[in-house]
């Protein structure tokens, strides 16, 4: 939630609750507050150990996504999502270059912020991991063996997906929805005309239940609120999804102020299976646009489809589909608990954690308990379907998850703290202060049928006095808190890679087993591999030279090239020859306007160089691989352009 216009003034107010705090002596070292000699052995997993979990955590501005263990809080690796990675040549390798494009070309960077693990029967199943783009708006895919990204899809009349990617419980589903109305279709149109012309999506991603391939199945074109957070229904509420839905006063500028006028905003219900069958019917309108819709295919090559329509419903068209549920105030998050009847909203604004019946909602709409219709959408009574209000649960109520032993766990952003309350009767039982200015939490598996419980997460967006100093810029943190016990307690600090806004996490031993530990070289579909020393070589085609290249600890084939020229568009394709698992190689050469290749073993790619000036240039393997790794070099000549040099390499006699 944060880079909104109320963030300035949000932040002073945090930040002076947290000299508050400070004041209170509650907050000057990481050892107070738990950080003591039992909480450290809850979180030591001794070297050669493993964490019980892995947790997935959005890098928010970085567009990434990043792995740690749980307990400890370690960092095992970043998975290169919307944004290019240098390190792993993600975006720059002409295999990966097509995952970043769009219906407005290539777009290097995105802004992630809800890992969504795929489930089956509400539980995790560890087979894939979504995210969101929240910029330019796109949902990713992440396998999981192989924690790396397959594939992207646009969302076309979206502007800022941010209630995405939730996934439904037998991962039907991946949800999305603009955060920001805009003219739908996009049109050239005064801004002052917001409410004729601007309008909201809300749109579901089906999911292939083999493979996983995403493909929008339909949209609903909405009034022009914003559509901020959501989660499908469960258990008995499976078929629905709730999506909270603040600026239902359509403000269009200074929302900071025209936007918190109404007492009361909406959580949109979505009766999908509803809308599936209006679909089906005939009754959804196909509207022409672009999206891209990008995937990596079984030779491991990416590549990039621009589609044109879509099918779009419109509410009117489809009664029993969409219903507002009135909420307090401003909401944010929207969370259903592991039974499904109960749904919690987080009204930054509001006094009130308030929850909703699952049952009340049916019961509703069955006896016509309605308050009055906003654009031909029935607005249920708010005393109708309401199951009981947290009172006076602190301030700024965000993100709610749920344990195993039907508690649940808000993140409270103005008070920084989390409060753990009762689902069955809104009590407050507990509550602990977070380091500072919590956005998300995370309760391992909160989000599922049957949560692992044991720990929650703070996801927090500022540290302050919390590490060593880093200049202007702080790290941002997670915080791990013991939820096994009655009272709620500090394990751990963590520092996170960007703005860790949400995490999902999942017992290793559901993944740990499935991972890819390397490629087969037999099977290596890339066009351009070339799988033994004796095929290396280099073929020039007009001014387009290909070097096909193996590595191989110590050496690549071929170590020296001859007959390059000045302005040739060389394409170095790397395959990596070796089978065992831990060893990828890595290629660099001076004055590449470019990243470096990192090649997993059995694995093909290749990057592109224009060469700019005459001489003779080393190459090199940039990932330390063996004793021998800095012999693992070579050379290529650069003649003049229109030069005499014929092309010329070598292969071991
Ligand atoms: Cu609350 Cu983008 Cu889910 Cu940040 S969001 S906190
Ligand atoms: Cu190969 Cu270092």
């Amino acid at each position: 939630m944060m880079r909104d216009s109320s963030w300035n003034r949000i932040g002073r107010m945090g930040a002076a609750l947290a000299a508050v705090l400070l004041a209170a002596g509650c907050g000057k070292t990481t050892t107070q507050a738990g950080g003591t000699g039992d909480a450290a052995s809850r979180v030591y997993v001794a070297p050669g150990q493993y964490d019980e979990f892995y947790m997935f955590a959005s890098g928010g501005f970085s567009g990434q996504v990043s792995v740690y263990g749980l307990p400890s809080g370690r960092l095992f690796r970043v998975i290169p999502v919307f944004s290019q990675d240098a390190e792993k040549s993600y975006g720059y390798s002409e295999q990966s270059k097509p995952m970043l494009e769009t219906s407005y070309g290539f777009i290097p960077w995105d802004d992630a912020h809800h890992p969504s693990l795929s489930k089956t029967d509400a539980m995790n199943d560890g087979r894939w991991l979504f995210i969101n783009g929240n910029n330019t708006p796109r949902v990713a895919r992440i396998d999981l063996a192989e924690m790396n990204t397959k594939e992207i899809i646009e969302i076309p009349n979206s502007a800022g997906n941010h209630a995405s990617p939730f996934v439904t419980q037998g991962t039907e589903y991946v949800v999305t929805a603009t955060r920001f109305s805009v003219p739908t279709p996009q049109q050239d149109v005064p801004i002052a005309t917001y409410k004729e012309n601007f309008g909201g999506q809300i749109g579901f991603v089906a999911v292939d239940a083999k493979t996983g391939k995403m493909t929008l199945a339909f949209q609903i074109h909405m009034p022009g609120f914003d559509y901020d957070l959501a989660r499908p229904g469960k258990g008995v509420s499976h078929g629905w999804a709730f999506f909270t839905s603040y600026n239902t006063e359509q403000a269009n500028t200074l929302l900071e102020r025209n936007a918190s006028q109404n007492d009361k905003d909406f959580i949109t219900a979505v009766n999908w299976k509803v809308a599936e069958q209006c679909v089906a019917a005939g009754k959804a309108k196909t509207w022409n646009t672009k999206y891209a819709h990008n995937w990596v295919d079984d030779a491991d090559i990416a590549h990039s489809e621009m589609l044109t329509s879509e099918k779009v419903l419109e509410p009117a068209d489809c009664p029993d589909m969409v219903y507002f549920l009135p909420t307090p105030k401003s909401p944010h998050g929207v969370d259903v608990d592991p039974t499904g009847e109960f749904i919690a909203a987080g009204g930054k604004l509001a006094a009130v954690i308030p929850v909703a019946s699952f049952t009340k909602i049916q019961k509703a709409i069955a006896d016509k308990s309605i308050d009055r219709m906003v654009d031909g959408i029935p607005v249920l009574k708010y005393e109708a379907i309401s199951a009981c209000e947290v009172p006076q649960p602190g301030l700024g109520p965000l993100h709610t998850e749920f344990d195993e032993k039907g508690n649940a766990y808000t993140s409270m952003f103005l008070s920084s703290e989390i409060v753990k309350w009762s689902v069955k009767d809104c009590k407050v039982l507990d509550r602990i202060p977070t380091y500072y200015s919590i956005g998300h939490l995370m309760v391992v598996g909160g989000d599922t049928r049957q949560p692992d419980g044991k720990y929650v997460v703070a996801l927090n967006k500022i540290t302050k006095d919390r590490y060593l100093p880093t200049g202007p810029e702080l790290t941002q943190s997670a915080q791990l808190i013991d939820i096994s016990g009655d009272k709620m307690k500090l394990l751990l600090d963590f520092p996170t890679i960007g703005e860790p806004h949400y995490a999902q996490a999942i017992l290793a031993s559901k993944i740990k087993d499935a991972q890819i530990k390397t490629f087969n070289l037999a099977e290596n579909k890339d066009p351009n591999a070339t799988k033994a020393e004796k095929d290396a070589r280099v073929v020039r085609k007009g001014n387009v030279v290909h070097i096909y290249m193996t590595a191989i600890r110590s050496h690549f084939v071929p170590d020296n090239i001859e007959g390059v020229q000045v302005g040739d568009s060389v394409y170095i394709h790397v395959t990596n020859v070796e089978q065992d698992w831990d060893v990828p190689h890595g290629f660099a050469i001076t004055g590449m306007h470019n990243s470096e290749l990192l090649v997993m073993p059995g694995q093909t790619r290749t990057i592109v160089w224009v060469p700019e000036r005459p001489g003779v240039l080393p190459f090199y393997c940039t990932d330390f691989c063996s004793a021998l790794h800095q012999e693992m070099q070579g050379y290529v000549r650069v003649s003049p352009k229109g030069s005499n040099v014929a092309v010329s390499y070598n292969t071991p006699k």
